[in-house]
């Protein structure tokens, strides 16, 4: 990781970012209080689920002394905004809104996020204190690559960096060339897309740009998908920039419920607007500080949507120890991976980003890889494909035996299982320009 030696914080909204822990707390409370007594009257999807859990009154929300009450309520889960489609989540009616985006989602139905006016210039507000905690200011040029449209990341960067005062350059994903093209003419500081489409702008750079000293590109805000630490230096070295998380979610806005400070040591949760949990994924019970498990956010600020315990099914774990950077912001690790894309293989649960840690500590391997799931005689087993070098791969097949070998001891080291491993040809798997998929699954479903 790029160690930032003249370190300075800013802050966009210090009043709240910096806020006093126990006043936090108060606000969250109070804010809480207000989103049950919203959706308990504006949303029968809600209500229900209130009713159900003993809030029979508006008054019974009274009763929420503390933050800590949050475990008695119910969750809310990506199934329930999928039954409830299109509208049926929002507790405001349409003539309020002023629009709306959508997460195609696993399940095939896509999940609605619906919008006031207000929701935008909150969420605007969140987003520029993203860039600011990453060190950018009105004088920096974003060249935000995320794609625009029904996806949260392309409107979002570009609301928080008209708040900040950036000037934002609205390309959108892909047309790589005219990506580099732009990037040298407008003299970009700063690029925002997934870490995958960061990592193919690394691979491509010196393919379009004659002279890299004319590129005053310094740093980057990547998310929409796990990454490694290994990840982020690939990216850090390529493009040479220093490289920023932010993590977000459609269903709670977008981008911007968390965030990396200039100190890069986890990511910063925008607490008065997202109260965090960590639950046990299949018991639902709440885990201590520390746990790793499910996040869950309850959003506490919001008009038209507002979600109480939302299931995210990312899996993380929070801490709380004051940041150098001064905001009281508690925050999470960078996300493992989703409950979704965890590979259970001989009763071991693997993510997809452990093995990623691993392919891209090598120096001769092409940052790329797949997970390939089949059967095998009745078992599951797992092949990883991963791509040496050029001049790596021309020295032919002992090489590649002697590589594949090393990679498949280093994955047993890690996580205990033993995984085929094979060597393709540099560039054969596919780059993304979004969010990357990196599970193959050609199991027999039985
Ligand atoms: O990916 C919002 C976003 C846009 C975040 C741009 C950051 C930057 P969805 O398409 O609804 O929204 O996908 C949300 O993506 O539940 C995570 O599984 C994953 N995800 C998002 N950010 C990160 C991250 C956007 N920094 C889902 N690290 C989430 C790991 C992430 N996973």
């Amino acid at each position: 990781m790029k160690n930032n030696t003249n370190i300075k914080v800013n802050y966009f909204e210090k009043k709240y970012e910096t806020m006093d822990y126990p006043e936090l707390k108060t606000l969250q409370t109070a804010r809480l209080k207000e989103t049950l007594k919203t959706v308990f009257i504006k949303n029968d999807f809600y209500k229900n689920k209130l009713n159900e859990a003993g809030i029979k009154h508006i008054s019974d929300i009274d009763n929420i002394k503390n933050i800590d009450d949050i475990k008695n309520l119910p969750f809310t889960a990506k199934i329930d905004l999928v039954n409830n489609y299109p509208f049926g989540i929002f507790s405001r009616p349409l003539k309020d809104l002023i629009r709306i985006h959508a997460s195609s989602g696993t399940t095939g139905k896509p999940i609605i996020a619906g919008y006031t006016k207000r929701d935008i210039r909150v969420w605007s507000r969140l987003m520029a204190r993203v860039l600011c905690a990453a060190g950018l200011g009105k004088n920096d040029i974003g060249q935000n690559a995320y794609g625009y449209g029904l996806f949260t990341g392309g409107l979002g960067f570009h609301y928080g960096a008209e708040a900040l005062g950036m000037m934002i350059i609205p390309m959108s994903a892909g047309f790589t060339e005219r990506q580099f093209t732009m990037m040298e003419d407008m003299g970009t500081t700063a690029l925002f897309c997934t870490p995958s489409y960061a990592l193919f702008l690394g691979e491509e750079i010196n393919k379009f740009i004659k002279d890299t000293s004319k590129i005053k590109l310094k740093k980057g805000i990547f998310g929409a998908e796990p990454w490694s630490n290994e990840f982020r230096q690939n990216i850090e070295n390529s493009l040479n920039i220093d490289a920023y998380d932010i993590y977000g979610l459609s269903e709670l806005l977008g981008p911007g419920v968390a965030f990396e400070c200039v100190y890069k040591n986890g990511l910063h949760i925008n607490e008065d607007n997202f109260l965090p949990e960590i639950i046990n994924p299949k018991t639902g019970k709440v885990l201590k500080e520390g746990e790793p498990g499910e996040l869950v956010l309850t959003s506490l600020n919001r008009e038209a949507m507002p979600l109480i315990r939302f299931r995210t099914k990312d899996i993380t774990s929070l801490y709380k120890d004051k940041c150098k950077c001064g905001r009281s912001f508690v925050r999470m690790h960078k996300i493992k991976g989703r409950t979704d894309d965890m590979i259970i293989l001989k009763g071991v649960n693997i993510f997809p980003s452990q093995i990623e840690s691993i392919i891209f500590g090598y120096d001769y391997l092409e940052p790329a890889y797949l997970i390939e799931l089949y059967t095998d005689n009745l078992l599951d087993k797992m092949n990883v494909i991963i791509e040496p070098k050029q001049e790596v791969f021309n020295m032919g097949e002992s090489k590649m035996d002697e590589i594949t070998k090393d990679v498949s001891h280093k994955i047993y080291e890690l996580i205990g299982i033993r995984s085929k491993v094979t060597a393709v040809p540099p560039k054969t798997l596919e780059r993304s320009q979004g969010k990357s998929k990196r599970i193959r699954d050609l199991r027999k479903k039985i």
